[in-house]
């Protein structure tokens, strides 16, 4: 009788040796939140158009970033990330990499560019270049780098070298969301080109969702 039961449970496709299913705990958590600024930033530059007097263009616009502060072990490192020159903007305008990572510049754009930075964490110039060709740069410093073009001076961008893979870049609603943090008190830093930097205390719990929201201003 009881192995006319095993064969029942097997045709049914259930397996007789896992009946409990096993779940593991959760060993990590998420921050979540929305970030405001004041004032807020013009609406986001998408048009094709591009006049050739540069001094009538406004400064690329920039999302702000939330990243973890500290070495933090665990998560996958950021190790490589693309900017690219695009209807002369750094596209995407910010990316973040965990320190060490490298990041690529190809020029999508029938015209050159003439990247660089004067930034205390990396130093760049990485001369002009026509369409479709690109550079990499290896970002062995945290902080946060922030790139131009010597041609375009309305091009702006930054590259967020952090030492840890905990890091966000807040979409255009304001939210954001860091996830498989480990648990324990973090320090969250929110960056914003045109804004004054801010820090908050945050506390991660396995299995939970933290919430901060914040306002940026200047
Ligand atoms: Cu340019």
């Amino acid at each position: 009788m009881k192995s006319l039961f095993v064969a029942l449970l097997a045709a049914a496709g259930v397996s007789v040796f896992a009946t409990v299913d096993h779940v593991d705990p959760p060993v990590t958590g998420s921050i979540t939140g929305r970030v405001s600024m004041e004032p807020p930033p013009p609406p986001r530059r998408t048009s094709r158009a591009r006049s050739y007097n540069a001094g009538s263009e406004v400064i690329q616009q920039l999302p702000a970033v939330v990243y973890l502060r500290g070495g933090i072990a665990g998560g996958q490192s950021t190790s490589h990330a693309v900017m690219t020159q695009r209807d002369t903007a750094f596209t995407p305008g910010v990316v973040a990499i965990t320190v060490g990572g490298t990041v690529e510049f190809p020029n999508d754009d029938p015209f050159f560019h003439n990247v660089f930075s004067y930034s205390e964490a990396k130093r760049l110039d990485l001369g002009r270049y026509p369409q479709g060709e690109s550079k990499e740069e290896v970002f062995d410093e945290v902080g946060i780098v922030e790139v131009f073009c010597e041609v375009h001076e309305e091009m702006r961008g930054a590259v967020i070298v952090t030492e840890n893979p905990y890091h966000a870049v807040v979409a255009d609603d304001g939210s954001f969301t860091i996830t498989d943090v480990p648990p324990g008190e973090h320090t969250v830093v929110f960056w914003s080109a045109d804004h004054d930097p801010l820090e908050r205390t945050v506390t991660v719990t396995a299995g939970e969702t933290a919430e901060i929201e914040v306002e940026l201003t200047r």
